[in-house]
């Protein structure tokens, strides 16, 4: 299913001169309008491939209809949102869920979409039908060296399949810990941990970065061998300049500062990426901006003052991408909704006078340096993220044409109402 480019010109047709009031109104208030917009039309969101259909829960899933029944399907998906949004114009993909078997098609099929790969991911937290060793008790942690080693095989062929598609770096999530006091040597657990990165650390391109993700618990309850931004910033300096740590939004304990966590790490240079998603309790992968959207704003508030501070480039300075799960929405809507919720926040934090704010911080003037953060971020901007997206072709309300489009009803026609797309 595509929308054709006339389609979306007659859909913007009819709201532009809404969008115009809108757009007139707060664009007179700022003064750096062209460069604000330039950089919103820059900023990309990548789309993870295991998003594209409804996750469950270890209770129960309920699958939505006309999901992708393979890599290529969902390469079309996101392909979809893009010529909406003109935001999200990258895949990231999860091996083994989603295996190019045929990486020239599939690199051209995402080009023809206007895609890009960005991060892969490994998957030592589940078994694999035919697979020698069990992760039962970790992978890369584990206290048998043939598991780990398998471990470091597998991510080391990810780093191929990568190579092939022209990704430029690797994600390792490790759900490795322990359930139960006792159970692991935490020394040791860290150690063969840091051995089996080394190990495929060796094996990344000059010019491939790696990105280990931190999560505080789940699967495992008791331990967690990178639970923290600190352990994975271990690990990050002890394997050198082409590591990093990253972010996922829901990996944190209970009320942790992240846009602290963001600060010190971008000082550091050891920020490498960015899982969004929002939640409530843990690790709940709801829509972006749903639940804590102040939070978020914070966030991207210390993202653009740190990477102006090095002077780096706010679209490919770091890793961006959506990381969410969709128990009751439709996975398209939803990311269209998340995609919107990251560009309304970027567009806010570019809004802070940075200036003001820094005079306030020196003047201990705790009440300005409030007021200019909430000023912003009380700013309703979505007529500028419209106009970054109607400048770049794409719709000016990308989920009133997905729904006047009927694409999930399309979609259900051509796949049919039971597919299941491969993921959690
Ligand atoms: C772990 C995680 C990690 C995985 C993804 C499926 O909770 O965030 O990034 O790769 O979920
Ligand atoms: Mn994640
Ligand atoms: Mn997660």
């Amino acid at each position: 299913m595509n929308i054709e480019q006339y389609k979306l010109n007659e859909y913007n047709q009819s709201a532009l001169k809404d969008h115009q009031r809108k757009f007139d109104f707060i664009a007179a208030d700022i003064k750096s309008i062209e460069a604000i917009l330039q950089k919103l039309i820059n900023f990309q969101v990548a789309i993870p491939s295991w998003a594209l259909g409804t996750g469950g829960t270890r209770f129960a899933r309920f699958a939505g209809g006309g999901e992708p029944r393979s890599l290529e399907e969902k390469i079309e998906d996101i392909g979809l949102l893009h010529a909406l949004n003109k935001s999200s114009g990258a895949i990231s993909l999860h091996i083994p869920w989603d295996i190019p078997e045929n990486a020239a098609h599939i690199k051209t099929l995402a080009a023809q979409h206007g895609l890009k790969f960005d991060a892969m991911n490994s998957n030592t937290f589940q078994d694999q039908p035919g697979q020698q060793h069990s992760y039962k008790f970790g992978s890369m942690q584990h206290v048998n060296k043939a598991i780990r080693k398998q471990a470091v095989e597998h991510n080391i062929e990810v780093i191929k399949y990568g190579v092939e598609l022209g990704s430029k770096s690797l994600t390792v999530w490790l759900s490795d810990g322990s359930c139960f006091p006792g159970q692991l040597n935490f020394r040791k657990a860290f150690q063969n941990t840091l051995e089996s990165l080394q190990e495929v650390y060796a094996a990344l391109p000059g010019d491939w970065k790696i990105f280990v993700e931190y999560k505080a618990f789940e699967p495992n309850f008791y331990s967690t061998t990178v639970g923290d931004w600190g352990q994975s910033f271990l690990y990050a300096n002890k394997l050198g300049n082409k590591a990093y740590t990253l972010v996922d939004l829901g990996h944190h304990l209970p009320n942790a500062n992240i846009e602290q966590i963001v600060a010190l790490l971008l000082m550091e240079g050891k920020l490498g990426g960015f899982h969004f998603n929002d939640s409530k309790y843990g690790d709940d992968d709801l829509t972006v901006g749903s639940i804590k959207p102040y939070q978020l704003f914070l966030i991207f508030n210390e993202l653009v003052e740190g990477m102006d501070a090095k002077g780096m480039n706010h679209a490919t300075g770091l890793g961006w991408m959506i990381d969410a799960s969709h128990n009751v929405k439709d996975p398209l809507e939803d990311l269209l909704q998340s995609v919107e919720a990251i560009m309304i926040t970027y567009a806010q934090a570019l809004l802070v006078d940075r200036n003001k704010l820094n005079e306030a911080q020196n003047n201990n003037d705790v009440v300005t340096a409030q007021e200019i953060l909430q000023q912003a971020f009380r700013t309703d901007v979505r007529a500028l993220v419209a106009e970054a997206r109607l400048r770049s072709g794409g719709a000016l309300n990308p989920l009133a044409v997905y729904r006047s489009e009927k694409v999930r009803d399309n979609l259900i026609k051509e796949r049919g109402s039971k597919t299941v797309a491969t993921g959690l």
